[in-house]
């Protein structure tokens, strides 16, 4: 009669657990499976949002401890951290943007502490060539690098210095801290030597998993999230020509930077496109890379956030701020910046989650 009366209390528990979403790796660890819970959750409520390189430096300053652009102009952190690991694959002490691979591991490690989601970009070297990774020169590229190509072992030592550095993010207490590794991005476009016109679906499929697959497999990372993040695109179904599948993507996000008057529609149609996907997939979805001419546009913040704020989006992430003023300016505000009193409204809304907001939920447990 006792088992009679608990049997649908415990079909109803097989049945919520069942229902929780899981990361695409199946070994994942503890703390990883419990960010990728949470941040599901978080998008139905509210939007993170992130900056490329904010602990590292900003404008007119470099390697300033606990300094940060946008804490300067509104007293918190970024919920989302950004980190350029390009050049890690050659052995260099320091990335393609001069940032210490040391000092990221030690901010990683900062932000998983305060609470923090880091996240992280590979403009690898080109193996074939040795050129960077806007190196277009050949189309051979991606076929000398998947397994049969004469570069393959060439590039699982590119590979094995990325798992080294992965491995080496642990706290104290030897807890390994998640991440969400975004390489091979804008692949829509062909700007980088992994670009759709540099190679076939196939092949691009191909070497997305071989890549998860040898750092789950030879290397046991387990405390990894897997971001696919295409450039603009137009239908679902260019979207998803070169997704290498739920069993390896745990993110589905987009870069879309402001270059003219399409941007906010575009935004807008993309956005609603990523989202209702990871909805449909129990996936994550995110803008992985933006940036506008806020130097310019002081409105820009609030008619971005106006424009997503109907989608479940985990998080926006705006790039760097250079500490050269040459190239190209800033994309996230400064002190004194233009932008920083329509920054402000962007985050006193509600909608929008910084450091403060993510710390209080705790997004690891
Ligand atoms: C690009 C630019 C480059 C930088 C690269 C990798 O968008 O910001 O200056 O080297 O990203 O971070």
């Amino acid at each position: 009669m006792k088992n009679l009366i608990l049997f649908p209390f415990v079909l109803s528990i097989l049945f919520v657990s069942a229902q929780k979403p899981v990361p695409a790796d199946k070994k994942a660890t503890r703390e990883t499976v419990n960010l990728y819970r949470n941040l599901i959750d978080l998008q139905k409520e509210g939007m993170m949002f992130g900056h490329q390189d904010d602990l590292a430096y900003g404008i007119g300053w470099v390697y300033e401890e606990g300094r940060s652009d946008v804490k300067d102009v509104v007293g918190d952190y970024p919920a989302v951290y950004g980190w350029e690991l390009g050049h890690l694959e050659l052995g260099d002490a320091y990335s393609l943007d001069s940032v210490h691979f040391n000092k990221i591991k030690g901010w990683i490690k900062t932000v998983f502490e305060r609470g923090g989601v880091n996240t992280i970009s590979w403009h690898l070297r080109n193996p074939l060539t040795g050129g960077s990774s806007w190196d277009t020169s050949s189309k051979a590229v991606m076929k000398s690098i998947i397994p049969g190509g004469e570069k393959h072992e060439f590039y699982k030592s590119y590979l094995d210095k990325m798992a080294e550095f992965l491995l080496d993010l642990k706290t104290n207490d030897g807890t390994y801290i998640p991440v969400i590794f975004r390489p091979y991005h804008e692949h829509t476009g062909s700007w980088f030597w992994w670009g759709k016109d540099l190679s076939s679906p196939e092949d691009y499929k191909t070497l997305w998993r071989f890549t998860v697959d040898y750092f789950q497999n030879e290397k046991n990372i387990h405390h990894v999230l897997y971001s696919y993040s295409t450039d603009r695109f137009k239908t679902i179904g260019e979207y998803l020509e070169r997704y290498p599948g739920d069993d390896v993507i745990d993110l589905v996000g987009f870069d879309l930077y402001d270059r003219g008057s399409d941007f906010l529609p575009t935004l807008k149609s993309c956005a609603q496109m990523v989202s209702s996907l990871a909805e449909e997939k129990n996936k994550i979805a995110a803008v992985t890379e933006s940036g506008g001419p806020i130097d310019k546009n002081h409105e820009w913040w609030t008619q971005v956030l106006e424009t997503i704020k109907p989608f479940d989006l985990a998080y926006f992430l705006v790039w760097r701020n250079p500490h050269k003023p040459a190239g190209h300016g800033a994309f996230a505000p400064y002190k004194g910046s233009p932008d920083s009193k329509n920054f402000m409204q962007f985050y006193s809304n509600p909608e929008t989650l910084f450091q403060k907001d993510v710390t209080r939920k705790t997004l690891y447990n």
